[in-house]
């Protein structure tokens, strides 16, 4: 066990308070930072009480990683969630590994991967960290995803796959990629923020050659950190198994290059908290989803997103578009101001970030139109009307005033 005064630096603040919060804790409670309660990605907990009970028989189980119990039903529970029997799940330490994992996973020739700019880092660096080329292209309009037209520019016979991204939970035009499999590119999906998503009944998730999930504590369904790969090829989803455990099986063998990408038993509790108050969870935040549309409405400077129709979306984000950068930062750093906590997701765009921008200048009107004007407002399972009302009327103040 590590000297108490360095624990805080190797543990997260929740198993900190989960050890805190224990009977006869030999850790005396620590300042730990506050997430800000209006801010845009705050993890909710209907029952931490529970959790502490959990955690609690997990310490003494002494079985904290290597696929055990919590893994095994964590996964079985995001399969049954996702309703879809023939569904395999490989849950992982992060959706950042879950993407790479996934990439590397097909042993694919040095070549392309296909993806949006207009994404959070991670889905490119996936790509550049798996030994291939990200080639970054712009975004439809309308659905802020991969638009497929400038994927039918960039295919060539270096391309080995694409990654399309379900930005803020929106589907991607799922016809489209189906398509592309036939054509001989591996499409992986980067569900990161669609959990929960159904397009016309069928949960995201469930396409492609594999979709990955994150389950970051930003993340609707979430267990600190942690990820999963859906797919339903039962090879690929032993082989993502293997090489999420160093390519080791048994104690003699190892025939594959893996990494240690393992979800803990710590992480996985989490996630199983956080799945079955996951119904509830979604339904709030569409409730204040609705509200925020309602109490927007008439603010010339500000367009809200809309989602493809027939999508039944999970509240993730709630983002808005202005007129301008000038008022999209004018407002961010006002509301600062009033403690609530927005976030420009996602801008910069990726092609515009330092680590690519200095190989490569591209310009991608669209991407980097949508970036200069984003802002999601915070939305969580813990935020109510009052919240929204707050919010809302500090954006008609600030807007008025500036
Ligand atoms: N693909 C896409 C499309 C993604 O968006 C992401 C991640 C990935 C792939 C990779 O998945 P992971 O490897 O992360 O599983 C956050 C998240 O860290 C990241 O998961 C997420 N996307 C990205 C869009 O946002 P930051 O740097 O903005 O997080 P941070 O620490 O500034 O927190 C955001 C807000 O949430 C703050 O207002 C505070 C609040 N917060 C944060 C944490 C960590 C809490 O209230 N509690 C917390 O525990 O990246």
């Amino acid at each position: 066990m590590p000297p108490r005064n360095v624990l805080p630096i190797y543990f997260p603040a929740h198993f900190l308070y989960l050890l805190q919060t224990m009977p006869n804790s030999p850790y005396p409670p620590m300042q730990t930072v506050r997430p800000n309660h209006l801010a845009t990605g705050v993890p909710s907990f209907q029952n931490p009480a529970k959790l502490v009970e959990d955690f609690k028989k997990l310490v003494e189980s002494r079985w904290l990683s290597n696929r055990g119990t919590y893994v095994q039903n964590f996964e079985k529970g995001i399969k049954d969630y996702l309703e879809d029997p023939e569904l395999q799940v490989v849950t992982v330490a992060n959706g950042t590994l879950g993407l790479e994992l996934a990439l590397r996973a097909f042993d694919f020739e040095p070549g392309e991967v296909i993806v949006p700019s207009y994404t959070f880092v991670a889905s490119v660096h996936s790509i550049v960290n798996s030994g291939l080329t990200p080639v970054m292209i712009d975004i439809d309009p309308n659905t802020l995803c991969i638009s497929p037209v400038e994927v039918e520019k960039k295919i060539n016979s270096k391309t080995r796959a694409v990654l399309p991204v379900h930005v803020y939970g929106n589907a991607c035009d799922l016809e489209y990629f189906e398509s592309l499999r036939s054509r001989n590119i591996k499409v992986i999906y980067d569900a990161a923020h669609a959990f929960g998503v159904k397009l016309n009944g069928v949960a995201l998730g469930t396409h492609g050659d594999c979709s990955v999930f994150s389950f970051h504590a930003t993340k609707v369904l979430n267990c600190g950190e942690g990820g999963a790969i859906t797919t339903h090829d039962h090879d690929l989803a032993q082989k993502l198994c293997l090489l999420s455990s160093f390519g080791t099986s048994g104690e003699t063998e190892c025939n594959l290059l893996g990494t240690n990408a393992k979800l803990s038993e710590v992480h996985a509790m989490f996630g199983i908290h956080s799945l079955g108050q996951l119904n509830d969870e979604i339904q709030t935040r569409l409730t204040l989803d609705k509200l925020y549309r309602e109490r927007l409405k008439g603010i010339n400077q500000i367009s809200c997103f809309s989602y493809r129709e027939g999508l039944k979306q999970n509240g993730q984000y709630f983002p808005i578009f202005f007129e301008n950068q000038n008022i999209r930062d004018a407002l961010y750093n006002a509301l600062k101001l009033k403690n609530i906590y927005s976030r420009k997701y996602f801008y910069p765009a990726v092609h515009q970030l330092g680590v690519y921008a200095k190989k490569n200048k591209t310009n991608l009107p669209i991407t980097e139109s949508a970036a200069s004007r984003v802002l999601c407002l915070p939305l969580h399972g813990s935020m109510n009307n009052a919240d929204i009302e707050f919010i809302t009327d500090s954006i008609r103040e600030i807007i008025k005033s500036l």
